[in-house]
């Protein structure tokens, strides 16, 4: 369809429907700020969760899936449809659904985290518009110019494509005071929600156990496997590089959420780093004792954790911190990362999380190209050093589109450019099992296996033993580990029930 010449497309008089497909994810925080906002600027909003998450078997979209999808936005006539690209992880997926789309005639308008780094594929791939940044004035702004049939051509923010030419609006529309946005939409009204071939009426999110909020938006950190730098340099300038909500409108959102998901247990704040403006966290634990009083969990970084600010959030239900501390090697941390806390402050903040009496848990990425056996051998030696109890979450290293290590990888001749997008574009089930599976030398596995095993006690006797020289022990290291895995599943359970106790306790 050419929507430059065809402006006045026929669209229901009365109620104008937008549709929102997210996909691989039940809660999606960016659509519901965007159902909310369009609801409000009068619009019928008809949100499609497009399959389930799962890191572990990630499942490509099926042709009976594209069928119910592309059923219900027949049947909702909207002004347009937008799809949420947060990652390139699933692009194949959001290729299918385009394809199965494009034939009814309705606008796809492409955002999120992907779509605002690279436009451009997406638009020579199929769609006929993106936005890139924030969307909730951009896509109120081109649902009314569609349905109206006014001229979109200056609205700030977005993306088309003139014959073989992408253009490009600067960003805009964004605001500092993201309280501005009003809350996320708990309960999507005229929701589905597709998958295994079966299509479920109703938003998803209401039999949630664990509700997701994010009170703030961005990072100051500069890590180049994480697109969170580079969002932040696409911003207009002068645009704050972290913006927060307040108190009030973190715990407004809450409490709507407490009131619609019955079954809740518990909360995962998602924020990238957990607020600590001055003042802040004093209000948030008042306000979050006196109407949440629930358990949570929240992110941070080893340079924005504090005994106190701990202990002020243990108090109000704080029972996890998940932090990334990636490698124990200095050098890896800083030369390749662009990461520059020090030992130090790692292992304080670790020490911090243990003294507060909360549960740490602590990312590392390993046997990446960058990394040596030395490297290796610092990060089991450094973990070594951390108090008992915590978990480690070991991973791969992900190379995904939009993040500085990619040019690092190629500017020392790691990878080709072609075989660079071969990884980064690789099928789902391809990308997901590098993060968990890697082929490696024996030397590299032995010593990764030490450090998963370390953190189970009763296996240290046997590790210090083995230190001097784990290759000569590969097969007892190799029982060990799924020992570990064991303990790892066992841990999982009490951790669970933990959490289910501290919530009767908080009753
Ligand atoms: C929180 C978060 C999560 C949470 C999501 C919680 C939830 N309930 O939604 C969890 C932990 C579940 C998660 C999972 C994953 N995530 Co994540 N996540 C983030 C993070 C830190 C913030 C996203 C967020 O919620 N922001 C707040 C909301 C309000 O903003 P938003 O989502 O960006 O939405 C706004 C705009 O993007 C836009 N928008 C969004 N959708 C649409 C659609 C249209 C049509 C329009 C017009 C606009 C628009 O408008 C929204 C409102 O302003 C981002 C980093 C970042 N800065 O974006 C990474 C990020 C998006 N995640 C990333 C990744 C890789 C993943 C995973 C694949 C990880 C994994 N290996 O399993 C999965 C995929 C999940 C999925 N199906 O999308 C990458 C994606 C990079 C890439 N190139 O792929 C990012 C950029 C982080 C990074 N590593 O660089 N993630
Ligand atoms: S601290 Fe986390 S969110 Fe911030 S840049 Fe680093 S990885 Fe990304």
């Amino acid at each position: 369809m050419n929507l430059l010449d065809n402006k006045a497309v026929l669209y229901p008089l009365v109620r104008p429907v937008a549709v929102l497909v997210a996909f691989y994810n039940r809660k999606a925080l960016g659509v519901r700020y965007l159902e909310a906002t369009l609801e409000r600027a009068g619009f019928v909003v008809h949100t499609i969760f497009y399959k389930d998450f799962n890191s572990v078997c990630p499942a490509p979209t099926t042709p009976v899936e594209l069928d119910l999808l592309r059923g219900e936005v027949a049947e909702a006539r909207p002004v347009l449809v937008g799809l949420s690209v947060m990652s390139s992880m699933y692009l194949d997926t959001v290729y299918q659904v385009m394809d199965a789309l494009s034939p009814l005639g309705f606008p796809l308008v492409c955002g999120g985290a992907y779509a605002t780094m690279f436009p451009s594929r997406l638009l020579e791939r199929g769609a006929d518009f993106v936005i890139r940044s924030d969307g909730e004035i951009p896509m109120v702004r081109l649902a009314q110019a569609l349905r109206r049939g006014e001229d979109w051509r200056q609205l700030p923010s977005l993306c088309w494509q003139e014959g073989t030419v992408v253009r490009e609006n600067p960003i805009g529309d964004l605001l500092s005071d993201i309280d501005s946005y009003g809350i996320p939409a708990v309960e999507c009204r005229d929701a589905c929600f597709i998958e295994k071939d079966v299509l479920t009426r109703g938003d998803p999110q209401l039999f949630t156990r664990s509700y997701e909020v994010i009170a703030s938006r961005g990072c100051p950190f500069t890590c180049s496997y994480c697109c969170c730098v580079n969002l932040r340099r696409l911003l207009p300038r002068g645009a704050p590089g972290v913006r927060t909500r307040s108190v009030e409108s973190v715990i407004s959102e809450l409490r709507e959420a407490k009131k619609r998901c019955k079954k809740l247990v518990f909360i995962h704040f998602y924020d990238e780093i957990f607020p600590n403006l001055p003042g802040w966290v004093e209000q948030f634990c008042r306000e979050y004792q006196q109407h949440i009083h629930l358990p949570f969990t929240i992110w941070s970084h080893p340079q924005m954790v504090s005994l106190q600010l701990l202990s002020q959030l243990k108090a109000v239900g704080l029972t996890e911190v998940i932090m990334g501390s990636q490698s124990g090697s200095e050098r890896v941390r800083r030369e390749v990362f662009h990461r520059y806390e020090s030992q130090q402050d790692i292992l304080q903040a670790v020490r911090a999380i243990r003294q507060a009496g909360v549960w740490g848990s602590f990312d590392f990425m390993l046997q990446h190209p960058f990394e040596t056996i030395d490297d290796l051998k610092e990060s089991y030696f450094f973990v070594k050093q951390f108090p008992s109890p915590y978990e480690l979450q070991l991973h791969g290293l992900n190379f995904l589109p939009g993040t500085d290590i990619v040019d690092m990888a190629l500017a020392q001749g790691l990878y080709t450019r072609e075989e660079m997008d071969a990884i980064l574009y690789a099928p789902m089930e391809e990308q997901f099992s590098a993060y968990w599976m890697r082929t490696v030398s024996p030397e590299s596995q032995a010593w990764y296996r030490m450090l998963l095993c370390w953190q189970f006690p009763p296996l240290r006797l046997l590790l210090r033993h083995w230190e001097q020289d784990p290759l000569t022990h590969t097969t007892a290291l190799a029982r060990c580990a799924c020992l570990a895995g064991l303990l790892g599943q066992m841990r999982y359970v009490w951790k669970k029930g933990q959490v289910v106790l501290k919530r009767l306790a908080m009753k």
